[in-house]
């Protein structure tokens, strides 16, 4: 088999609103419907936020366990629940994800400005959540926001060893107002930061989500993209489902000779417990 790409796709995020942004999926139906779109169109992760009756960001843990379970009922996705949650989200309620059992979850190495706000990620944090994962077996994706994070991933895999299932995989979110910015030359710099036999995708917020795509390809990374990221398709055009996101991702991988990596694929990249 030659070399493929693992498509994540992020639908929902914390920070849009459903009244701002229609297309949004953020009752369990539209996200249900949306993850079996986006998986026919070639994605193989899929990055949860879910949403309360009112469309607002929640981590309520009951919704989190009925999300995991429809979603896996419903596509042979893998399943990575946010820990990152929004912005307002307590420490306890984000370590608390963990007990819906997901087969992934994401862990930001630091804190970062978020735009006007700031995303906190203090180190005691990420340590407890990190030992966590390790101890209910599930997978974290690392996600850097700016190369000090790379920096204090290596910290924590030095101080507390390798994730469950033995690979490392993170994610470069670029283009953050506060973060790194996302263009081919600072892609490079983390991805030459990252440690030794990482795996890693990248994904850029707004208008930075195309030239990281690309970056990202070209320097023979992995792709993450959703309306999470960004809720415009091109200058001017929203985006009208998730799945046209993953759709372009899709070609373009295919272009670059490194079609979509099969779910069953990425479960083997990851070192995700079959049992799911
Ligand atoms: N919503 C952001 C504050 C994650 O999912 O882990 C954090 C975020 C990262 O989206
Ligand atoms: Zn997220």
């Amino acid at each position: 088999m030659g070399a493929t790409t693992l498509i994540t796709v992020a639908p929902t995020g914390a920070e849009s609103s459903k009244a701002d942004v229609p297309a949004l999926p953020v009752t369990l139906e539209e996200l249900v419907q949306t993850a079996k779109e986006c998986e026919a169109a070639g994605a193989a992760v899929i990055h949860v936020h879910i949403r309360d009756e009112y469309a607002l960001p929640t981590l309520d843990l009951s919704r989190l366990r009925d999300t995991v379970r429809a979603l896996r009922e419903g596509t042979g996705l893998i399943v990575q629940l946010s820990t990152g949650g929004a912005v307002t989200d307590s420490y306890e309620d984000r370590l608390r994800v963990l007990d819906a059992e997901p087969d992934m979850c994401s862990l930001t190495c630091g804190t970062v400005n978020f735009g006007d706000d700031v995303f906190m990620n203090p180190w005691p944090f990420m340590v407890e959540l990190y030992r966590r994962t390790q101890e209910l077996e599930v997978v974290p994706e690392f996600e850097l926001f700016d190369l000090g994070q790379v920096a204090a991933l290596h910290r924590l895999l030095d101080k507390h060893g390798l994730p469950y299932g033995g690979r490392v995989h993170c994610d470069l979110v670029m283009g953050v107002p506060g973060g790194m910015p996302g263009d081919a030359r600072t892609l490079v710099a983390a991805v030459e930061a990252l440690p030794e036999g990482a795996t890693w995708s990248a994904t850029g917020i707004g208008r930075t989500s195309l030239p990281v795509l690309f970056a990202a390809l070209s320097a023979g990374g992995h792709l993450r993209v959703g309306m999470e990221d960004t809720v415009t398709f091109a200058k001017g055009r929203p985006v009208t489902a998730n799945a046209e996101l993953v759709e372009r991702a899709a070609q373009a991988a295919r272009l670059a000779q490194r079609p979509p990596m099969t779910s069953a694929d990425a479960r083997e990249l990851l070192g995700i417990r079959a049992c799911g």
